[in-house]
C-alpha cells in the first residue's frame, strides 16, 4: 500500500482503533463530523487531547472495491477536533464491513471473549478480512510513525496489527490495550485462529487489561499455547519468548471526571434534570444506559423489575423505570433480534403492569447527548448497571462521577470489570432475578445516611482514577519495565 501519505513523519503518539470517534466528513468536506457512542472513544478522546498525538482509524466510510480504498488513502481523511485531536481516517470496503467488522469481531470475537461460546461464528473467509484490515491499518500507521513514534494499539478488532507492525519493520514502542474481558483459557482455545492473534498480542511491548483476571486468562493461555518464560517484575508480568519480551499489566480505564462534573454543576443541566424529576412525580426514578447488546443484561434487569413489583406491590405505580438504549450493530441479525426481543419485553411488561396514568417501563432506543445524559443521572434515585459479562463498564463511573449532589445508589453486577473498584455499590449477579430485585429494593429502601456514605466512598474511587491517569499508567508500564529489568 505505497500509496499512503507521509504527512506527519515522527509524530511521537499515534493510537490505532477500528472506529474513530467521529464519522468524518466526505472527502469532498461537506458536513460535519458526527460522534460515535461506545465506551473505547468516550475514555480515549479526553486522553489523547491531554497528551497530543494522532488517532489512525476507521471513519466511517464505506468503498465499493479494493481499487477505490487504494484510492482514498492517497489522501487519507484528515481532521482536528475542537479539543486538539488530530484524525486519520481509513476506510472499509462493503465487504469487509461485512465480513471483517460485522462478521469476524462482532460475530466470533465479541461473544467468544464475553464467554457467550453459543453465539460464536467462526468462518475462515471472515478471519482472511481481519487480517486485511489489520494489515491495511498497521500500513496507514506506519506511514504516520517515525523512528521515536509509540504506537497504541486498542482493542479486539485489532490484534494482529503489533505482529504485522514488527513484520513491516517498525522498531519503536507498541502498547495494547484489551477493552474486553480476555476469556479463560479453555474458551479461547476454541478460536482456529488462535495462533495467529495470540502472536499479533505478544508482539507489543505492553499488553494491558482492566482487570486482574483478564490478565491471569491471557497468561495462562499463552503459556499454554507458546514456548515462554514468564517473568513477574513489580506489578508487571514479562511473557519471554524467542522474538522478545511483551510485558502484561493492569491498568483499569477511567473516566473524564471534570467533565462530567462540570456537566452535574451546570445550571441548565440541573434545571433540565430537576424537569425530568417533576414530570415523573413522585414517583422513584430507577435509571439505566446501554448500548443494545446482549452482553448488558438488558433483558434480565426488565424481569428484575418485574419480581420487584410482585415482591414489593407497594412500589407498583409508585416507581418509574426509565431505560436508554443507544442502538448498536444492526447490521448483525443477532442484534436485530435484540432489539425485537427487548421491543417485545417492553410492550408485554407494560401492557400486563400498566395500570391508570402509570407505565412501569419509559424505554427510549436513542443516544442521549452528554449533557442529557448527565441530567438523567442526576434525577435518579437508582442506577441499574447489571451487565452479564463487561469489561469494565463506564456508565458505573459516570454515574458516580455526576453525583455531584453525594446522592443516589448504584446497583451493580460483580460481572462488570469495575465491580471491585466500587465498593459502595449494591452488587448484584445479574442472573439471579430474585437478588437483583432485592438489591433495587433495598437501594429504594435506604436511608439516606446510608446512600450518601455509600456514594462518598465511591467518588473516592472515581475521582482517583481518570482518562488521563488511565493513560499515563498504561503509556508508562513497559518503558519503566524495560529500565527495571535492565
Ligand atoms: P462499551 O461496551 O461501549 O465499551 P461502556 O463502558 O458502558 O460499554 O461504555 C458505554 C458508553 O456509551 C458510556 O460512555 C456511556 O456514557 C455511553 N452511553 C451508553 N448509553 C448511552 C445512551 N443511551 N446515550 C448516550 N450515551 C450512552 C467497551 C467495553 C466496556 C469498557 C469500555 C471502555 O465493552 O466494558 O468499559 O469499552 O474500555
Amino acid at each position: 500500500m505505497s500509496s499512503v501519505q507521509h504527512a506527519k513523519p515522527g509524530e511521537p503518539l499515534i493510537v490505532v482503533s477500528n472506529r474513530l470517534p467521529y464519522n468524518l466528513p466526505s472527502a469532498s468536506g461537506s458536513g460535519t463530523p458526527r460522534r460515535n457512542v461506545g465506551g473505547l472513544v468516550n475514555a480515549v478522546e479526553p486522553a489523547l487531547a491531554a497528551r497530543g498525538g494522532l488517532w489512525v482509524g476507521w471513519d466511517g466510510s464505506v468503498l465499493p472495491n479494493l481499487a477505490a480504498v487504494d484510492a482514498s488513502l492517497a489522501g487519507p481523511r484528515r481532521w482536528v477536533s475542537p479539543e486538539g485531536v488530530e484524525f486519520l481516517g481509513a476506510p472499509l470496503t462493503e465487504r469487509e464491513l461485512a465480513r471483517y467488522y460485522h462478521g469476524f469481531c462482532n460475530a466470533a470475537l465479541w461473544p467468544l471473549f464475553h464467554d457467550f461460546i453459543g453465539k460464536v461464528r467462526y468462518l475462515p473467509e471472515e478471519y482472511a478480512l481481519y487480517e486485511r484490515v489489520n494489515r491495511r491499518m498497521a500500513e496507514v500507521v506506519l506511514a504516520q510513525a517515525g523512528p521515536a513514534s509509540r504506537i497504541w494499539v486498542h482493542d479486539f478488532h485489532l490484534m494482529r496489527v503489533p505482529a504485522i507492525l514488527r513484520e513491516l519493520g517498525f522498531r519503536g514502542l507498541i502498547n495494547f490495550f484489551l477493552h474486553i474481558p480476555f476469556p479463560p483459557g479453555e474458551i479461547f482455545r476454541t478460536l482456529p485462529w488462535r495462533d495467529q492473534l495470540l502472536s499479533g498480542l505478544l508482539a507489543a511491548d505492553g499488553v494491558a487489561f482492566h482487570h486482574e483476571r483478564y490478565r491471569e486468562n491471557f497468561v495462562r493461555t499463552a503459556q499454554g499455547l507458546v514456548p515462554l518464560d514468564v517473568v513477574p517484575l513489580g506489578k508487571q508480568i514479562g511473557l519471554v519468548g524467542s522474538t522478545g519480551t511483551s510485558w502484561a499489566s493492569v491498568s483499569p480505564i477511567g473516566i473524564d471526571v471534570e467533565d462530567f462534573e462540570r456537566l452535574a454543576g451546570d445550571p441548565a443541566v440541573i434545571a433540565r434534570s430537576r424537569r425530568i424529576r417533576s414530570a415523573h412525580g413522585e414517583r422513584r426514578l430507577l435509571f439505566a444506559a446501554d448500548r443494545l447488546d446482549y452482553t448488558k443484561g438488558i433483558r434480565k434487569r426488565f424481569h428484575a423489575l418485574e419480581r420487584l413489583f410482585d415482591l414489593r406491590p407497594d412500589l407498583v405505580g409508585r416507581a418509574d423505570f426509565v431505560t436508554v438504549v443507544v442502538p448498536s450493530r444492526h447490521q448483525v441479525e443477532e442484534y436485530r433480534s435484540l432489539k425485537r426481543d427487548v421491543d417485545r419485553e417492553v410492550g408485554r411488561i407494560n401492557g400486563e403492569r400498566g395500570e391508570d396514568g402509570w407505565l412501569p417501563i419509559h424505554y427510549r432506543y436513542r443516544a442521549l447527548d452528554r449533557r442529557e445524559l448527565v441530567a438523567h443521572y442526576l434525577a435518579a434515585d437508582v442506577a441499574l448497571v447489571t451487565p452479564l459479562r463487561d469489561g469494565m463498564n463506564l456508565v458505573a463511573s459516570e454515574f458516580v462521577a455526576s453525583r455531584v449532589d453525594g446522592d443516589g445508589a448504584l446497583v451493580l453486577s460483580e460481572f462488570a470489570g469495575v465491580s471491585d473498584r466500587l465498593p459502595g455499590a449494591m452488587l448484584v449477579n445479574p442472573y439471579d432475578v430474585d437478588g437483583v430485585a432485592a438489591a433495587i429494593a433495598h437501594a429504594l429502601d435506604m436511608s439516606e445516611s446510608e446512600r450518601r456514605g455509600r456514594m462518598a466512598q465511591m467518588r473516592r474511587r472515581v475521582r482517583a482514577l481518570t482518562a488521563v491517569s488511565w493513560a499515563d499508567d498504561c503509556l508508562s508500564s513497559p518503558g519503566a519495565c524495560a529500565e527495571g529489568a535492565a
